[in-house]
């Protein structure tokens, strides 16, 4: 693929601090490259005001509404909006002068930039362009060849998280309609292994903190997160706690800059002098060490309690609340120090200092992203997190909790709307019961399944809604080879990416309002609906003009698809669902719990938050308490040589989408083919900063994958580690390598080795 003027990397040391007034800078330049300044100021008067539209980023939370500013957002909303709001059009001309073979060899950045995909197109059989299609006819066609599939569960309907709950709650009514449960959704990459250690051990799948708990509490962890690029406004909640008088730790394979200072580009404070310092105590974790790290640290609270008996755990709670207590105690005191050390690569002091931060804090809570989730043993790393938090009663109480950070904007309320293959028969009854039908009861695939099943040619028929289903999965040439093989791939979407490229016989681009555009349908102005990180659901006004009068909403898509495929086939106002949304929401208060009253309480600014009843004490597992579990010990096995690594994102990037190739944080400028080593790593491995590596994933199957042309940085990242960006280095993630119980790719453990480059910098790079 190309990579445009990705062969001149500039590198300069790292930051040591995170926004300010370079950060809103960075915001306008690229949002003034991608439009006007008059649409600029539109859109950034609106992200995230109770009146305006939810910032496209992330699902960190807003503030209640008398507390927000007027500019709510942060420079990477600002950037994702605009990236979304840019006058840049692709046209029928544009498809005309590239085939699909030549798009496919551009990189995704350059897809990007193309601009916003302004009229539906389809590919036919045989032929190596788009070409404009009605959306009649690109309807028809799919539901036809929907019909014509042997079997519903041949189908595959794939959301990411920035689809609104209307548009989800439609999508998976459809999909169970037809008959299957197949509906993967990028939280299978992302958030899955949390929501999996903690319904099972707390019995919810989500969090239990609200924004205020973080500004109240005493102790905030902050573990595999990089909230200084992915979660910008989080550093300003953390700012609060510390002037609360809170503490911080953060626990990171890297020193990122977020972790470390912030300056608050709004107030004055921010703009001169160093701003404030975020973390408390720096854990210089190894990748893959926090098991070890959370067994260490709950050795120590037991040992604490040995020594002063009644004075560190919360003997009440663990004996009212919780089960399984004293099986977890006697396997946690059989953890050797050496093994931690191994795992870690901190010294038992280090713990121990953070013992007694622990013990010098009531109330606690531990905030986490993909560090934790995309490894071999993430569930049982977060159960053990459970674990840590339930010794001290530090769940079910304000100030205190488990925050699995959210990445996409509603990628929870997806979840919530029955976007999961496998949904709770509760939910599945209800649906059937409003609707007059029998949804299909055979648990659907997830997305590691949904690609494997492509690859055998169970599956035929791929629909994505949102999202860059080739970019964000792992072993990006089988995935991609998995995709040529259906029948018909399409794709609901705003931008052009490289799915559109991967096509299957025939293949369809659907183009779609955004959410900062306005939703005009035959019963009125339409607003959709969102949830957040912190279980918050509100209303979503689009401000813009669309992008092109052929847009239709993702609502219209889907419901004049189901009414194609479906006709009459089941009781569903499909026409009434397009024409006013009022009528989706209404379904939705009878079918999903806690969405009683549903139409008016979201329209109360601010919205309305879903009832949590870990909150309340109340845990809904099989038993009634929450869980302890006794979690067997691992990390990563690494031979020697080789180094583990992780694949992560750059400053300047929304998931599978580069909008620059700096990452100005972490000093890296002008390439994305980068890979970060520790020094004494890259002595110990004969080579020297600044060479070209190939990188080479090594996996049992004997399958080559390899990563060619990196530069190779040095880096202060934990011994043993590499990090090097995603999504260039998916194709070293074996689509077998995934996390126990949630199926999560392992996109944060990746065994390879680095061998020099036969090909110096400046060939144009082959691979993916
Ligand atoms: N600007 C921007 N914002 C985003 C996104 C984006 O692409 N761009 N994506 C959104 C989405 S969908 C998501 S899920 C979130 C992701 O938000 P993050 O989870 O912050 O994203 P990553 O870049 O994957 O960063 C992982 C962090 O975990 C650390 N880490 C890696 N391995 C380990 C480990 O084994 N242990 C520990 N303790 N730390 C580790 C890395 O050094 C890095 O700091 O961000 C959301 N927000
Ligand atoms: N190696 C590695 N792989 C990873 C990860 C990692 O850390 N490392 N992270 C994983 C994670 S956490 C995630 S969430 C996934 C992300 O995977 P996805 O969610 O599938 O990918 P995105 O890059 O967010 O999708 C971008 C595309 O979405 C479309 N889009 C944007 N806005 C809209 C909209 O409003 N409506 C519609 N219909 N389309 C829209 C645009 O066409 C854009 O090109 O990737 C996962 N993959
Ligand atoms: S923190 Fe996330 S949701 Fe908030 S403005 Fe920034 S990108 Fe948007
Ligand atoms: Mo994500």
């Amino acid at each position: 693929m190309d990579d445009p003027g990705g062969d001149k990397p500039h590198i300069t040391p790292p930051k040591t601090w995170t926004t300010g007034v370079p950060a809103v800078a960075h915001a306008m330049e690229y949002s003034l490259e991608q439009t006007s300044p008059r649409r600029t100021a539109l859109t950034l008067l609106n992200i995230n005001q109770t009146e305006g539209f939810d910032c496209p980023g992330c699902a960190w939370p807003d503030p209640a509404p008398g507390h927000r500013k007027r500019n709510e957002y942060c420079e990477n909303g600002a950037k994702h909006i605009n990236d979304e709001a840019t006058s840049r059009r692709i046209t029928p001309t544009f498809f005309e002068q590239y085939s699909i073979s030549e798009l496919a060899g551009k990189s995704d950045q350059w897809l990007n930039q193309q601009g916003r995909l302004t009229e539906p197109m389809v590919k036919h059989v045989g032929s190596d362009h788009y070409e404009p299609v009605t959306w009649n006819e690109a309807l028809g066609l799919l539901a036809e060849e929907l019909r014509r599939l042997d079997s519903p569960d041949e189908a595959i309907f794939y959301t990411s998280g920035r689809a609104s709950n209307e548009a989800a709650f439609v999508l998976q009514l459809f999909a169970r309609a037809f008959g299957t449960n197949n509906l993967p959704d990028c939280s299978n990459m992302c958030h899955e292994s949390s929501g999996a250690a903690l319904k099972e051990t707390l019995g919810v799948g989500k969090g239990d903190v609200s924004l205020r708990d973080i500004h109240h509490s005493d102790l905030v962890f902050l573990v595999g997160q990089n909230p200084g690029s992915n979660h910008p406004r989080m550093l300003t909640a953390l700012e609060q706690t510390k002037r609360n008088g809170g503490r911080i730790v953060a626990v990171n394979p890297l020193p990122e800059a977020g972790l470390i200072r912030f300056k608050y580009p709004q107030k004055a404070r921010g703009l001169i002098g160093r701003g404030t310092r975020i973390a408390d105590q720096f854990l210089h974790i190894r990748v893959g060490g926090d098991l070890a790290l959370f067994q260490a640290l709950n050795l120590l609270l037991l040992e604490a309690e040995d020594a002063r008996p009644g004075t560190v755990l919360d003997h009440e709670f663990i004996e009212n609340q919780t089960s399984g207590f004293t099986e977890f105690a006697a396997h946690i005191r059989q953890l050797s120090w050496k093994d931690v050390h191994t795992a870690t690569g901190l010294t038992r002091a280090e713990i121990e200092k953070l013992r007694d931060v622990v013990l010098g804090s009531e109330r606690i809570i531990v905030c986490w992203a993909m560090g934790l989730t995309q490894h071999k043993h993430a569930v049982p790393t977060i159960r053990e997190i459970v674990n840590f938090l339930l010794l001290r009663g530090n769940i079910g109480t304000p100030r205190a909790g488990a925050c699995p950070v959210r990445g996409h904007s509603n990628v929870q309320g997806d979840r919530t709307m029955g976007i999961w293959e496998k949904m709770p028969r509760e939910f599945m009854d209800a649906l059937g019961r409003e609707f007059s039908f029998t949804p299909p009861a055979e648990h659907g695939w997830d997305t590691v399944d949904s690609i494997r099943a492509m690859l055998d040619g169970r599956a035929k028929i791929f629909l994505g809604l949102a999202g860059n289903f080739v970019r964000a999965t792992p072993d990006s040439r089988i995935t991609e080879s998995a995709m040529r093989r259906c029948r018909l791939t399409a794709h609901i979407s705003t931008k052009l990416n490289r799915s559109h490229t991967v096509c299957g016989e025939i293949a369809l681009i659907l183009p779609t309002l955004g959410r900062s555009e306005k939703d005009r349908q035959a019963g009125g102005e339409q607003f959709v609906t969102v949830e957040d990180s912190m279980s918050q659901v509100h209303a979503s006004h689009g401000r813009l003009e669309p992008a092109s009068r052929m847009l239709l909403s993702e609502v219209a898509i889907l419901s004049q698809l189901a009414r194609h495929t479906l006709g009459d086939k089941v009781d569903v106002p499909w026409d009434g669902f397009e024409t006013d949304y009022h009528l989706i929401r209404q379904r939705i208060a009878r079918v999903v719990p806690g969405f009683e009253n549903f139409n008016e309480r979201v329209v109360r600014p601010g919205g309305f938050g879903l009832p949590n009843p870990v909150n309340e004490g109340v845990f809904p597992t099989p038993s009634g308490k929450a869980l302890f579990t006794t979690n067997e010990f691992q990390m990563p096995q690494v031979p020697d040589g080789h180094l583990l690594l992780q694949t992560m994102r750059s400053h300047d990037q929304w998931n599978t989408i580069p909008y620059t190739l700096d990452d100005r944080y972490r000093g890296i400028h002008g390439s994305r083919r980068i890979v970060l080593v520790n020094p004494a790593d890259i002595r110990a491995l004969g080579l020297t900063d600044g060479a070209q590596v190939d990188l080479i994933g090594v996996w049992h199957d004997g399958v080559e994958r390899r990563a060619d042309g990196f530069r190779l940085v040095s880096y202060p990242t934990a011994r043993g580690c590499a990090a090097a960006y995603y999504p260039e280095t998916n194709v070293l993630v074996p689509l077998d390598s995934v996390a126990e119980i949630s199926n999560t790719p392992t996109s944060k453990g990746v065994v390879i080795r680095l061998e020099p480059s036969p090909l110096q910098a400046a060939a144009p790079r082959a691979s993916a």
